[in-house]
């Protein structure tokens, strides 16, 4: 089961890179992965084995197993997360810095070794469509066999990887749990280092290289997701002219059958997946919603000057609790169809898993996420919270029927949502290309434990505030420079909120499917089907242009939804100054001057303004 590689691959940098860092780490044997079925139930037995992974029911949960982390390794690092460019300046107030030459040092101490009794595994893995002019290959190296399988249903791995890469480049990850064994030492169900301190996610983003050191978990080891189709790709965007993008893609299709493409960025906690998976609403009869990817989004000006988006993933990484017929009936069924891991979640005394929000009553009795016995009564959850469901794409009943397609989807519209109890309304539409970007750089969400009276925004501009690899104020510059290109057909932009509250702190909009309302509004005003009326915030719908058949919302809860408080948007334009300031002179002015057109038109605005004039 060991080969040199040299029968696999004749890429010269390859091999040797992956000699290089086996002489480095010293495990006892190096194994390629050739990505067949095969090998993925040899190593999920390999798994069983040793105590990582429990079978599930294979009546409930056909081809499926469970894996419990150390409760120490159960979500990203990002204090421990790295952008190591040549000068600080370059990675920008929003992230972590080293010197690269002392981080590789630290890093030469750490890898030194860390493999020993363990095998090192070659996963080569391609983000998007084998061979397309989107996609990128990667390799990563690891010591764990949890990802070696994770991999085969994040990316597309294995030998035919190999074989479309031929001599090209590729960018090397390389990726340890850090828990070497001594002779004779049992291993345990998940090894990782225990010290947070201990623990380092390194991008190196002039060399394009990825090191991860010390945790098995998530976007800290599948090092595919975050670090290289976010972190690593935004630079490599910036460098060619695309966008690397925390986006879902959805494509909605009307009963005539016209298809629009839109992509979505959402702080965590806002529904991304089940947005990426809606399902129309009663009055959307003939309506067709179609998943293209729920996270990650590489988007390229294609020849005919349409910004043409791939998913660069080939599964979905989600998170459990919540996850219901109620609010994502498609991802429950893709569960359904089995061939899943799931990461902590409650086992079940039947051999099935559940978490928290799950449908119907929850079992009398389970295994927790920490393998303790568990009840409804219990004081804790049953499944942590960051619990995992790792499923195949492909398996999504509302799988786009071109999600696969090389050249990527069009996209027409650009959606950038918070999760905002006040001020902000449920959805509106920039004034212009500037406009829209000013809008996204200064997106965000709630801090849950908000003051009294004033909620303060924790901003995550773009969404991509723990998955920007360079400085923040230059992503924004690039996307400016967009607006620029005359050769170019621009997506709309729009922002969303689905979160606003009523006076006795409920939710105003039922949000889920219904969501697919706005959606339709979005669709009618990219293909020029409705006007709109102007806010302070930006283009609004009017009450009639929203479908409303199938729901019952009443006119005033429209306008409570969408009214404009002056104060409130007085605060926000004074809050995003101070925003701002932290990019320096790296702030692109032309943030500055929507800013203040901003607050010249809220200056102008009655203490509410209102759609009903
Ligand atoms: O762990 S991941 O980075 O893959 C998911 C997330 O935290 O957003
Ligand atoms: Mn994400």
């Amino acid at each position: 089961m060991s080969t040199s590689g040299t029968d696999r691959t004749k890429n010269a940098k390859l091999l040797a890179w992956v000699d290089e860092i086996a002489a480095l780490v010293k495990p006892n044997e190096v194994y390629w992965c050739d990505g067949s079925e095969e090998e993925y139930d040899r190593m999920c037995q390999l798994l069983v084995d040793g105590g990582t992974f429990i079978k599930l029911n294979p009546e409930k949960r056909p081809n499926s197993y469970l894996a419990r982390s150390h409760p120490s390794d159960v979500a990203r690092v990002e204090e421990r997360t790295f952008i190591c460019s040549e000068n600080e300046v370059d990675a920008g107030p929003t992230n972590n810095w080293m010197a690269p030459a002392e981080m590789r040092g630290i890093l030469k101490e750490r890898f030194d070794g860390c493999m020993k009794g363990r095998t090192m595994y070659v996963i080569p893995f391609s983000m998007g469509p084998l061979g397309s002019p989107i996609a990128y290959i990667g390799v990563q190296i690891t010591d764990s066999p949890y990802v070696v399988v994770n991999q085969r249903i994040m990316t597309r791995m294995g030998q035919q990887v190999l074989d479309t890469l031929g001599d090209d480049d590729f960018i090397p990850c390389v990726h340890s749990v850090g828990a070497p064994l001594e002779p004779g030492q049992a291993d345990v169900p998940w090894p990782c280092e225990g010290d947070i301190s201990n623990k380092y996610i390194v991008h190196y983003p002039e060399t394009r290289e990825i090191w991860s050191y010390g945790s098995g978990y998530g976007g800290n080891a599948l090092l595919g997701k975050k670090c290289l189709a976010l972190r690593i790709a935004c630079t490599m965007a910036r460098d060619e002219g695309w966008l690397a993008e925390h986006m879902l893609i959805l494509g909605l299709e009307s009963p005539e059958g016209e298809k629009t493409y839109v992509a979505a960025a959402f702080p965590s906690a806002c529904g991304k997946t089940n947005l990426a998976m809606i399902v129309p609403p009663e009055g959307f009869e003939g309506w067709k919603a179609w998943t293209v990817g729920d996270d990650i989004a590489w988007i390229k000006p294609g020849p005919d000057g349409t910004l043409r988006a791939i998913n660069p993933e080939y599964g979905f990484f989600g998170v459990c609790p919540g996850t219901a017929y109620d609010s994502n009936p498609m991802a429950m069924e893709t569960l359904k169809k089995g061939n899943c891991i799931f990461t902590n979640t409650v086992l079940t005394d039947d051999g099935d898993v559940w978490w928290e929000g799950m449908d119907g009553p929850p079992p009398a009795h389970g295994i927790d996420w920490k393998g303790n016995d568990w009840t409804p009564d219990s004081e804790t959850p049953g499944a942590h919270p960051n619990s995992r469901f790792t499923a195949p794409a492909g398996q999504c009943p509302t799988i786009d029927p071109s999600w696969e397609d090389p050249a990527g989807v069009p996209i027409s519209a650009f959606l950038f949502g918070g999760r905002l109890s006040k001020t902000f309304p449920l959805v509106y539409e920039s004034f212009d290309w500037n406009h829209g970007v000013f809008m996204a750089s200064t997106m965000g969400s709630e801090a849950t434990a908000a003051a009294i009276g004033q909620a303060a925004m924790r901003r995550d501009p773009f969404a991509m505030l723990p998955f920007m690899g360079y400085h923040m104020g230059d992503y924004w510059k690039h996307w400016l420079s967009f607006g620029n290109r005359s050769d170019l057909k621009l997506p709309k932009i729009f922002r969303t909120n689905w979160f606003r509250k009523d006076a006795d702190g409920k939710f105003i909009w039922p949000g889920y499917g219904e969501n697919m309302r706005v959606l339709k509004w979005v669709v009618d005003r990219v293909r020029g089907r409705v006007d709109a009326a102007e806010s302070p915030f930006g283009l609004m719908p009017k009450h009639e242009d929203i479908t409303w058949t199938g729901l019952e919302f009443t006119r005033d809860q429209f306008l409570s939804i969408t009214d404009i408080n002056k104060d409130g948007a007085t605060a926000e334009a004074e809050e995003i100054k101070g925003h701002f300031a932290k990019f320096g002179d790296r702030l692109p002015p032309e943030l500055e001057d929507e800013r203040q057109k901003f607050a010249d038109r809220v200056g102008k605005a009655p203490d509410v303004w209102s759609l009903a004039g």
